[in-house]
């Protein structure tokens, strides 16, 4: 196949904001470096059988050693900003007590670089890399964990707040919630329900209380949000079962953060029928609920539901009303994830309808694909570029249908770890080669600034 000409995307404004984006576990290695301690990521990666060839991510990218070379990379992509994730335990290691100049000192450099290159970072202060010691005191369905984030959240604060203008709190707490302390896939790897509940909430809790306090220091305004997995959910056909399995997923996956976050109270629907009851005090939603800035939206891919398993039972063992997931019927990523552009249209249009007055910003978007480089290591990624294409023609129509969402991130700058699955799946739009360190800009990374610049300049 030819490859796919760039062309402007029509409706996405010369103002629009272009990004690529990383976390701090998935590229950075340097583990044990300048004081960082471990996080519950470098001790899930040696449980056997928890990540794919017992992969973890002590070397990773080597970003920690190569990051001036990598800003570079990110510049000759074109684009405006840059996502990038804070490691706590470099920062703060063990959780608590004083920041570790050494660890800080990089995101310092980081940011100076960033800045030195017109690129406009933006902070997202945990992307799952718990200190383990704060594990090992309870983790996320602990209390007390949420004040502990509030507190690190200072410290890179005030080391960052003159140079860097958007802070974001969480990366996705439902995967930090559900995969790690319900499905056990993701590190903790606990498996309890009631924990989920609990970390949900306190998580929650974190934001609003880390928000507060970066806003009581700040000395500039700043831009402050919290970024979401969402998906769509629809019913697999019209019986009553299969829409109440829908709605159920929906308010477990999306409307239990949005409406705490925007609303001030959990949906009442989902409440009403949990066992474990989220572990509210008084004065917590209003902290929950502090007002905050952009929502950052991760899409991968919509979802279909059934209230009914491949039996035909309504019920599962456990009295449980059934609620399955029904992939669409699209062709898959390497992830094995439906490919549905148009449910990407449908959630941002759905966030405008639901959520209103809030902007919001796609922090993350993109897909893993097999890649065959050739020998010089350049991958004509077709498959990728497609994606990236379809999946940009789907927010330019959110926004011709009014959703005010003023950026876009691709997930990922490069290949990296890519936690459960190690570095089997590669979501790069630059080609990593884990033995060399070599970093080659696929095709799809040379699609994406041609289009930049093409959608810029409006030909
Ligand atoms: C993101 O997670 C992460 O932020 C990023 O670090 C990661 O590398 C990237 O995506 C690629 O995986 O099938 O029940 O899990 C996305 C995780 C995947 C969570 C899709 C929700 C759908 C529901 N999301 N998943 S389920």
């Amino acid at each position: 196949a030819a490859p796919l000409l760039a062309a402007p995307i029509a409706g996405l404004p010369p103002t629009f904001q272009w990004g690529v984006a990383t976390s701090a576990y998935q590229i950075e290695g340097a583990a044990s470096e300048d004081g960082r301690t471990p996080s519950i990521w470098d001790t899930f990666c040696r449980k056997p059988g928890a990540v794919h060839d017992a992969d973890n991510g002590d070397v990773a990218c080597d970003h920690y050693h190569r990051m001036p070379q990598d800003v570079a990379l990110i510049k000759s992509l074109g684009v405006d900003a840059y996502r990038f994730s804070v490691s706590w335990p470099r920062v703060q290691p063990g959780g608590r007590g004083p920041v570790n100049p050494a660890g800080l000192a990089f995101y310092d450099r980081l940011v100076d670089e960033l800045l030195t290159n017109g690129i406009d970072p933006w902070v997202t202060l945990y992307h799952w890399d718990l200190p383990q010691e704060l594990e090992d005191a309870g983790g996320w369905p602990v209390r007390d964990t949420a004040y502990r984030f509030a507190d690190y959240a200072t410290l890179v604060f005030e080391k960052l707040q003159d140079r860097v203008a958007t802070f974001t709190t969480l990366n996705e707490p439902w995967c930090s919630a559900w995969l790690g302390y319900q499905v056990g896939v993701h590190a903790p790897g606990r498996q309890n329900f009631g924990d989920a509940i609990a970390a949900v909430h306190h998580l929650l809790l974190g934001h609003g209380l880390a928000t507060q306090r970066m806003r009581s220091l700040e000395t500039r305004p700043h831009t402050y949000g919290i970024t979401l997995n969402m998906g769509t959910a629809d019913p697999v056909s019209d019986t009553a079962e299969d829409r109440e399995a829908t709605r159920r997923a929906d308010g477990m996956g999306l409307r239990i953060y949005l409406d705490p976050l925007r609303h001030g109270r959990y949906p009442e629907d989902i409440t009403s029928e949990l066992t474990t009851p989220f572990p509210v005090q008084d004065g917590d939603l209003e902290i929950i609920s502090t007002p905050f800035d952009v929502l950052g939206v991760n899409f991968y891919f919509g979802q279909n539901f059934a209230g009914t398993d491949e039996a035909g039972n309504t019920h599962d063992a456990s009295g449980e009303p059934v609620v399955r997931a029904v992939l669409p019927d699209t062709p898959r990523t390497a992830m094995d994830w439906p490919i549905t552009p148009d449910r990407f249209t449908q959630l941002l249009v759905r966030l405008h309808r639901d959520y209103p007055g809030l902007p919001m910003v796609i922090t993350e978007n993109g897909a893993a694909f097999p890649d065959n480089p050739d020998s010089t290591g350049f991958v004509a990624d077709e498959a990728r570029t497609a994606y990236l294409a379809t999946h940009l023609k789907a927010v330019a129509d959110a926004r011709l249908q009014g959703a005010d969402v003023r950026g876009y991130f691709a997930w990922s700058l490069m290949d990296n770890f890519e936690w459960a699955e190690g570095y089997a799946k590669r979501f790069g739009i630059v080609h990593v080669d884990y033995e060399t360190q070599a970093r080659t800009p696929k095709q799809s990374a040379l699609w994406y600034r041609d289009t930049i610049t093409r959608t810029r300049e409006g030909r």
